[in-house]
């Protein structure tokens, strides 16, 4: 460890000005101890900083966004709600139910295509990286009405 074991003398070679011979030893002594306090306050703020860099690292590292739940039903032939609006890098969380018949929650630019059957609920999430808006709609053939069920994802930028 540093700061005790660390003998005076090797500090005052560090001075710029070299030593004079004339230090009594227990001027010499004082300017030590003073030496160690400034070590210790050194150490001491090194200590702080190395204690709060997690935090900050984890802000630089993950994109700052918020937590999005957001439910969707579909059912002939309309999505509820047919808008949803989130800020760009949200971890967007949909839970999708469709409440008739099999549909589907497709958004082309996101590259979500997710399915539910009769009564099922799906849950998935993605991260709203790109903003702009995007048309969300039923992919399913099944039935020719699903062709018109169509929403907005908004994603506002940062
Ligand atoms: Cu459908």
């Amino acid at each position: 460890m540093g700061p005790t074991t660390r003998p005076p003398d090797a500090m005052a070679t560090l001075s710029p000005r070299p030593a004079r011979a004339a230090d009594s030893a227990p001027e010499r002594g004082r300017r030590g101890w003073l030496t160690i306090a400034a070590v210790i306050a050194v150490a001491a703020t090194g200590a702080a900083v190395a204690w709060s860099r997690p935090a900050g690292w984890a802000a630089v590292q993950e994109p700052a966004g918020t937590r999005r739940d957001v439910s969707v039903s579909a059912r002939r032939y309309d999505f509820s709600p047919a808008r949803i609006q989130v800020d760009q890098n949200d971890l967007v969380k949909i839970s999708f139910t469709a409440e008739d018949i099999a549909h589907s929650f497709t958004v082309d630019a996101y590259r979500i295509a997710k399915r539910a059957n009769p009564g099922q609920t799906v849950t998935f999430e993605f991260r709203a990286d790109q903003p702009g808006t995007f048309r969300y709609y039923c992919n399913l053939a099944i039935d020719d009405g699903c062709r018109q069920m169509h929403g907005e994802l908004i994603v506002r930028a940062r």
